[in-house]
Parts: structure tokens; C-alpha cells; sequence
């Protein structure tokens, strides 16, 4: 594993077509609003802002298929979203993402992949995001991307990236889940995918879990990405969030847990998604995800 990058290029893609709903395209600006450039700057890093991915925006079309809404423009820009993380990680810099819903995973991650084949995930997230457009109850792609990027779903989006390179299930850890669907349910099992549920959560505690977490995705791996949606946390702690559930990961666990993910200094890629800002109190959601940003990036409170 690889010590975390002193260059960080930051990638905002305002896409809201995943998650169906508006409001989750302004993420990327309400989070370049809450200070992400200064905060990462005043950590001592280099920071590259390379502005945002063009989404283009159908009103009324869904694409024919409404099992996969939006389809075509999803596919197009995480093809994009792929090249675009690549060629940072080919210049040497460590790729930032910021979304935009979380259906821009796929690309980020199929981009990673190019590089670290063997990438350990950590999901911080209310949800699994495994469904495919068999399971899921919604049509919306926000909830396939983790599924996709470990090989299953619809070819326009498993192909991103190239076949060969997909997640490894059992470097894959899912964190916060606490609202899975049956079919999310029977292929975590079948996949070995490890779920710390908020039972364990509240059971073990956080630093328990992360130091378990860091054993899965540190082991035989050649980085470790993160992939954190808002809505992992508390929607007392994040309202501006589309998905919210209650009962979720705190704001200081939070923080515990990217300490954690900061000490160990494998961290290889992230992308914070999910930030609504028209459903958000006073740009709070936005400010949680920088100073989450802050922690993992290895500030110290002293
Ligand atoms: B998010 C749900 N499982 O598939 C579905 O916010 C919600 O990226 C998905 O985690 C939530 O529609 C997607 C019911
Ligand atoms: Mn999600
Ligand atoms: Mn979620
Ligand atoms: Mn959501």
C-alpha cells in the first residue's frame, strides 16, 4: 500500500440523474462553498480543482427502460468520470470526487481500477447500493453502483472501465447499512460482502469496527478507496441528504473513523456524494463532508 498523496485533484460531477430528484447536482458547489480547497490547502496538501464533469440534464425522458432511469446519460458521463480519475492517477495525483449522486461511483471506481486493480472499498453508506434493475424498487442507478462496479448489472455500465477489472467482493465493506432491500440482502451474503450494520456499530463501536475494517481492506490489496454518501450519517447530522434514515452513524463516529482510515495511511482515492443542498440546513451536510474531508486527510485537532 501506498502512503496517501501530497497532490489532490478535485473532480466535482453535478449529477442528479441517478438519484432521479433535484437538488444533488449542487453538491459540488455547496461543498467548494463549505472550503474544500483552503481545508485540504491549510493541511498542508497541493490541491488541484478541475472543476466539474458537464451533465446534461433530459427533463422529461427517462430513457425507455424505467428500470434504469437515465441510462444513456449515466453511461455517458461515467465514462468520462473514468478517463478524467485515470489520467490524474497517471499524472501521480490522488483523485478527490465530488458528487453529485452516487451513481458516479461506477466511474470514479472503474477509473481507480485502471491503476490499483486490486482496490480495497469502504461503502460508508445507509444503504448497499446492490441493487441491479431486477431487484431495485426504484429504477434509480444510485442504488446499483456498488453491484456494478463488482461486475453485475447492465452492460453499458458494468463495461466501463474495461471487463476485467471489477471490486473484490471480500475487499469490499460496507459501513452504516441500516435500510438493504431482500435482494441487496441475498447478494451480500452470496458475495461474502462484510456489512457492519449500525447493530454493530452500536455493539462493537466505531473504532472496533474501522481497525476490523482496515485488517479487510488493507490485506492483499493494492489501495484503498473511499466511498462515502452523506446519508451514511445521521440525517440529524446530515439533512441534506435525498435518502435519509434514521438512526444512523454520529457526527463524532464519523470523525473516529476517518481518523482511523487517516493513521493508517493507505488511503488511495474517495468521493463524498449524496449532498443535497435544497434540502439541507444552512449548507451543513456540505460543511460535514469537508471537515469529514479534513480527518482523513490527517488533520490534527492538536
Ligand atoms: B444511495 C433504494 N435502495 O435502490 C433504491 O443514496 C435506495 O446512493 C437507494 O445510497 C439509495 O432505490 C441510493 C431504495
Ligand atoms: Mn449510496
Ligand atoms: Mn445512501
Ligand atoms: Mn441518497
Amino acid at each position: 500500500n501506498v502512503k496517501t498523496n501530497e497532490n489532490i485533484s478535485i473532480i466535482g460531477v453535478p449529477m442528479d440523474l441517478g438519484a432521479d430528484r433535484r437538488g444533488v447536482d449542487m453538491g459540488p458547489s455547496a461543498i467548494r462553498y463549505a472550503g474544500i480547497v483552503e481545508r485540504l490547502e491549510s493541511i498542508g496538501y497541493k490541491v488541484h480543482d478541475r472543476g466539474d464533469l458537464i451533465v446534461r440534464r433530459p427533463q422529461v425522458n427517462k430513457t425507455a427502460n424505467t428500470n434504469l432511469k437515465y441510462l444513456d446519460e449515466i453511461t455517458r458521463v461515467n465514462l468520462e468520470l473514468c478517463e478524467t480519475v485515470s489520467a490524474e492517477m497517471e499524472k501521480g495525483n490522488f483523485p478527490l470526487v465530488i458528487g453529485g449522486d452516487h451513481s458516479i461511483a461506477i466511474g470514479t471506481i472503474a477509473g481507480v481500477l485502471q491503476h490499483r486493480p486490486k482496490t480495497g472499498v469502504i461503502w460508508y453508506d445507509a444503504h448497499g447500493d446492490m441493487n441491479t434493475s431486477e431487484t431495485s424498487p426504484s429504477g434509480n442507478i444510485h442504488g446499483m453502483s456498488l453491484a456494478v462496479s463488482l461486475g453485475y448489472g447492465h452492460e453499458s455500465l458494468t463495461s466501463i472501465g474495461g471487463i476485467h477489472a471489477k471490486l473484490n467482493p471480500e475487499k469490499t465493506v460496507l459501513i452504516g447499512a441500516r435500510a438493504l432491500d431482500p435482494g441487496e440482502k441475498d447478494f451480500i451474503k452470496n458475495l461474502g460482502v462484510k456489512v457492519y450494520t449500525m447493530h454493530e456499530i452500536d455493539r462493537l463501536g466505531m473504532a472496533r469496527v474501522m481497525e476490523e475494517t482496515m485488517e479487510i481492506v488493507t490485506d492483499g490489496t493494492d489501495g484503498v478507496h473511499l466511498s462515502l454518501d452523506l446519508d451514511g450519517l445521521d440525517p440529524h447530522d446530515c439533512p441534506g441528504v435525498g435518502t435519509p434514515v434514521l438512526g444512523g452513524i454520529s457526527y463524532r463516529e464519523s470523525h473516529l473513523a476517518m481518523e482511523i482510515l487517516a493513521e493508517a495511511n493507505v488511503l488511495t482515492s474517495a468521493e463524498f456524494v449524496e449532498v443535497n443542498p435544497i434540502l439541507d440546513q444552512v449548507n451543513q451536510t456540505a460543511r460535514v463532508a469537508v471537515a469529514l474531508m479534513g480527518s482523513v486527510f490527517g488533520e490534527k485537532l492538536c
